[in-house]
């Protein structure tokens, strides 16, 4: 990988950082309201897969912790704010906040608050591309590892596996499910191997070395778009942060998010390109100043100025089908 290739990385990363670090801030400040899910930690899975799929080109579906996955995909991350502001400029309009960020012009298919129900989705949007025949796209399932012992993971499985369907699994295997340990909950530790029993092929990799997670990638993708099949890819990872705002942090020792800190996505990709006289702490300094006076100046001004939403547009974006008591009709 070359260095340019290295430093855009490495400032996608930081954006991720920062911007996030922004919405703990104004989360505090209550401009969020409802449930807010960081990613500090996780930056390389998202920036990483990313980079190996095609942005804005194949279909993209998570859970709720999902402003990056959304910003990786092309989303605007000011938009991506407005959303969290509850704004009428955000991706959704105001009306679905941090864990319903969606984006139909990226594909990006939204977050999804019900652990275990962006699988069938994504499956559902598999399916829909091989009946198109559009055989040059996929779809990449983002998820964590508790959702892994949903009834929706092993049924997605199967079919999935039946039915040959060009679609990704990743899963980001932060050890944690809220506050519960893997290994107080998951009897199968390493992720990956849960899929042999549907003979869908897999792999584990680092989710903290960005280079490792676009290598192990570029395999899963490459398999889903020319073998049109499923692939699931695990990602060993760790979030700096609580499960979400309420999270009162104690059921993780300090020696063991210690030992975390030292692996930071971003520490080892900058220590990278320090060591190849890339980057030196003045320009990295540079570089995180120009994203921050971007949040500041750019993005959160932006979801501030915003207007609210309009009330009487409550419903307008709401799909009922098929209630013949809500229609009028029988289906
Ligand atoms: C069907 C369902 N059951 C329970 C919950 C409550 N819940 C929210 S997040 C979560 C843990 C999920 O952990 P994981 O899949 O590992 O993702 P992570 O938060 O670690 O990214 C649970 C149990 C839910 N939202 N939906
Ligand atoms: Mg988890």
């Amino acid at each position: 990988m070359d260095d340019t290739l290295r430093l855009s990385l490495l400032k996608q990363m930081v954006y991720a950082r920062r911007f996030e670090e922004r919405c703990y801030e104004a989360y505090v400040e209550r401009k969020i309201g409802g449930f807010l899910h960081l990613y500090p930690g996780q930056e390389a899975c998202a920036v990483g897969v990313m980079t190996a799929a095609r942005p804005g080109h194949d279909y993209v579906i998570t859970g709720y912790r999902d402003h990056v996955h959304a910003i990786a995909c092309g989303s605007e991350p000011k938009e991506v704010m407005a959303e969290l502001f509850g704004k009428a400029t955000g991706s959704s309009k105001g009306f679905g906040g941090s864990m319903h960020i969606f984006d139909t012009d990226k594909r990006f298919m939204g977050g999804y608050a019900i652990v275990g129900g962006p699988f069938p989705l994504a499956a559902g949007m598999a399916m829909a591309l091989k009946h198109q025949g559009r055989d040059d796209t996929i779809a990449i399932c983002f998820l964590g590892d508790a959702a892994n012992n949903q009834g929706t993971f092993h049924e997605t499985m199967n079919m999935a596996a039946v039915w040959d369907l060009p679609v990704l699994f990743v899963c980001e295997n932060n050890l944690y499910g809220i506050g519960t340990s893997i290994e107080r909950s998951t009897a199968v530790l390493d992720q990956y191997k849960r899929v042999q029993a549907y003979d869908i092929p897999s792999a584990v990799c680092d989710g903290q070395d960005i280079e490792t997670v676009i290598a192990a990638s570029q395999v899963a993708v490459d398999h889903v778009r020319n073998e049109r099949k499923p692939y699931f890819l695990e990602l060993k990872t760790y979030r700096f942060r609580g499960h979400s705002m309420s999270d009162g942090g104690k059921y993780r020792t300090k020696e063991e998010q210690a030992e975390w800190k030292k692996r930071d996505p971003i520490r080892i990709l900058r220590d990278r390109l320090t060591a190849s006289d890339a980057l030196t702490d003045q320009s990295y300094k540079t570089m995180d100043r120009e994203v921050m006076r971007e949040i500041e100046e750019v993005v959160v001004p932006f979801a501030e100025n915003s207007p609210e939403p309009d009330v009487a547009d409550v419903a307008k974006y709401v799909l009922a089908t098929g209630d013949p008591w809500v229609r009028g009709g029988s289906v």
